[in-house]
């Protein structure tokens, strides 16, 4: 008769936040897990926004669900905002302590005659240069305007240390789509667990994040 083994098996604390956000302007629910495979379903009323969402889940491997309700008749400024908000909020959640994460990621994505190269620190501590421009006012019904509020909204809310450049291109939909691809890509790389360390939060400091007065050593 075979002996009976037990063997404690460690599961991975799941990396999963809903995030619930309203205001007078939008309902926003959005829900993230970062292990996921790149399952989304996403409604934001605004076409253009959720084939975008759906190309940084894909990209990224993380799962997103999200429902926004915005006050779209005025324009799509608050919902495309709020949507940046509402799910770096949840990632950041998700991300917890951030320890064990890789912290930093890059990608340089090519899309036709288009490149566009995205490198950031999942450092918590917000910050974003956006060195895209675009030579049509509008994607769809999308003022291309927003793509940088919502970059902002997310980096600030994530905690994310994100650049992005595109280095060259033509077609406005393929410059935009080639800066989610790269941040979905980065984000990626970045929030990884790293085998080798998966124990420690990634910084000499002991903690992420900002809030050190001299700035120093993060
Ligand atoms: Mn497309």
């Amino acid at each position: 008769m075979a002996e009976a083994k037990s063997a404690v098996v460690v599961l991975p604390v799941a990396r999963r936040a809903t995030v619930k956000r309203a205001t007078k302007e939008t309902q926003i629910e959005a829900t993230v897990n970062l292990d996921g495979t790149g399952v989304y379903d996403v409604h934001t009323g605004i076409g253009f926004l959720d084939h975008m969402m759906e190309q940084l889940s894909r990209h990224s491997l993380i799962d997103i669900h999200l429902r926004a309700k915005g006050d779209l008749h005025i324009d799509f400024h608050h919902t495309t905002e709020d949507v940046g908000i509402a799910l770096g909020e949840a990632v950041s959640k998700a991300l917890g302590d951030r320890k064990g994460i890789v912290r930093y990621g890059e990608a340089t994505i090519p899309m036709d005659e288009t490149l566009t190269r995205v490198a950031l620190d999942a450092s918590n501590r917000p910050y974003l240069i956006w060195k895209v421009n675009f030579t049509r006012p509008k994607l769809g019904d999308m003022d291309t305007e927003l793509f940088k509020e919502w970059f902002q909204a997310f980096a600030q809310n994530a905690g994310l240390t994100l650049h992005v450049e595109n280095l060259y291109g033509e077609n406005n939909h393929h410059i935009v789509e080639s800066s989610f691809k790269a941040l979905a890509r980065s984000l990626r790389a970045s929030i990884a667990i790293d085998p080798r360390k998966a124990d420690a939060i990634p910084s000499t400091k002991g903690v992420l994040g900002g809030g050190s007065a001299d700035g120093q050593n993060v």
